[in-house]
């Protein structure tokens, strides 16, 4: 039973991460090169800016042949939970999760991509990190994508550009469905299919200079394809996976508000809504909205689509919808607010919200709003597999981490789910991001940290690499021990940073 201050027993907690940001041994284990080992730190644009280093070119491609490569790559050495995942584990298992979110490195089963048989060795070290996590009665939940790929797919067809990817997609998906049938029940297809908009390579490892076609027209081509082979896995899926497993699609959320009630304020939002909402409508409903086709054409973008998509995208629809959720958006009818659609921070600041140091603009009762949003439209489950707050924390002298503004952060979301569920929006479960210190996704920087797990480590790999129990770390356990009661204790400190 449940009453108004505790969540559903079945109600999963936990935190979530991806195989590029964590694991490092790029080069181990018979692991071929990715996507993001070639994502580099740029210290001087990372700090405290929302700025995307992870642009990589053809030419740095070219460098890297010749051995010119030069830079600092942090996604190669991760948080080196290849081989400290046991303890890892153990310290998720302390704060009382019941799921673990990651994903499994493509290139590690595939080194290119092209082989017709997977690397063993990559199979075996999933298997370990899935019998650790299910010892401590943990449900992993897999995404096969995020945001990595095999870099020989993007020297060879440029990415997700190209539909020749969707065979050894399709082929790595059947290999895992196959490999961990019993041990994984939640899986993601792809890690957020929208930020293509923001960075067509981390996205879809799309290279821009060996490519002639406009950027936002890529961006949509390659998400075409990501749809067709999410439809495809989800079809391989239900042939190879016991009938209790369910499989997702993951969509960043971003709420967005007109500036003002004008109508033309209202309608813009709603069509930088229905452009959000665009990749849960194909994947959730099986096809594409009105509202997409007619943007395509009034921009000219001529996504290119084959005789018999249709049908694989309407017979590959998805059990739930994994959202990530970190911030809202404002808009209003004025120049340029067409193109805003794929923008990961808003133009437009909303005035009676916060902002994180990368500008992110903080706002929990959003997240109420787009459960009910989602939920109100499809009424599939949600799961939240992505929340939290990326700050600069500080390692005191005697092994402490106060971070307040964190718990502030993450209790005032919880809130909100909550009281979304009360509205009667069915919520599996919140994974929060990187409850362990990783590597930015974004800035590839180690010091805009999530964790309740502090590591020491710095933006250069440098450090010991211990993990320290922040102040974070307890509160979220005894938020998770009491199922959400402990949200109602002593208020705590608002985001002071
Ligand atoms: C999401 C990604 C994650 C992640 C998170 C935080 O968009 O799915 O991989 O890292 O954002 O972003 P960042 O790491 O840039 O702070």
């Amino acid at each position: 039973m449940t009453d108004a201050r505790t969540f559903p027993e079945d109600f999963l907690w936990g935190g979530a991460t991806a195989a590029n940001q964590i694991e490092g041994a790029y080069d181990e284990g018979g692991k071929g090169l990715s996507t993001s080992d070639f994502a580099r730190y740029k210290p001087e644009v990372s700090d405290g800016a929302d700025n995307f280093t992870f642009e990589v070119t053809g030419a740095d491609l070219d460098a890297a042949d010749a051995g010119r490569l030069e830079g600092v790559f942090p996604k190669r050495w991760g948080i080196d939970f290849y081989h400290r995942y046991k303890e890892d584990i153990a310290l998720f298992a302390e704060m009382g999760f019941t799921t673990f979110r990651m994903s499994i490195s493509w290139p590690r089963i595939y080194p290119t991509g092209l082989e017709t048989e997977p690397n063993e060795e990559g199979l075996a070290f999933y298997d370990k990190v899935f019998d650790e996590l299910l010892a401590h009665g943990i449900q992993p939940v897999v995404t096969l994508s995020h945001y990595e790929m095999p870099i020989e797919l993007t020297r060879r067809y440029n990415g997700w550009l190209s539909r020749e990817c969707l065979e050894p997609y399709v082929k790595f998906a059947r290999t895992v469905f196959e490999r961990y049938r019993d041990k994984v029940r939640y899986w993601i297809t792809f890690n957020e299919m929208n930020m293509n908009l923001t960075s067509v390579y981390t996205g879809a490892g799309v290279v821009m200079d060996r490519t002639d076609r406009p950027e936002r027209e890529v961006a949509y081509q390659a998400t075409h394809h990501q749809f067709l082979g999410s439809a495809l896995a989800v079809r391989a899926g239900k042939e190879i996976l016991p009938p209790d497993a369910r499989i997702g699609t993951m969509i960043n959320r971003i709420e967005v508000y007109p500036a003002t009630p004008r109508p033309e304020d209202v309608l813009q939002a709603l069509r930088e809504d229905q452009a959000n909402l665009f990749y849960t409508d194909v994947q959730v409903r099986g096809s594409y909205p009105g509202s997409m086709l007619r943007y395509f054409a009034d921009h000219g973008l001529n996504v290119e689509m084959a005789e018999g998509d249709d049908e694989i995208l309407a017979e590959g629809t998805v059990d739930y919808i994994g959202i990530s959720y970190y911030m809202s958006h404002m808009t209003a009818d004025r120049p340029g607010a067409q193109e805003d659609v794929g923008l990961l921070v808003g133009a437009m600041k909303n005035p009676h919200l916060e902002q994180t140091p990368w500008g992110w603009p903080v706002d929990p009762v959003g997240l109420r709003i787009s459960l009910n949003r989602l939920w109100d439209r499809y009424q599939v489950p949600v799961f939240i597999v992505e929340n939290g707050l990326g700050a600069i924390d500080t390692l005191e002298d005697d092994d402490t981490v106060h971070d307040d503004y964190r718990i502030a952060y993450v209790h005032d979301h919880l809130v909100q789910v909550r009281e979304a569920i009360a509205d009667g929006v069915a919520v599996m479960g919140y994974a929060s991001w990187g409850p362990i210190d990783l590597i930015s996704c974004g800035t590839s920087q180690m010091s805009k940290r999530y964790g309740y797990i502090y590591v020491d480590q710095d933006n250069y790999g440098r450090g010991s690499g211990r993990r320290i129990r922040k102040d974070s770390f307890s509160w979220y356990r005894d938020v998770i021990a009491s199922r959400g009661a402990a949200l109602d204790g002593p208020e705590p400190t608002p985001l002071g940073r």
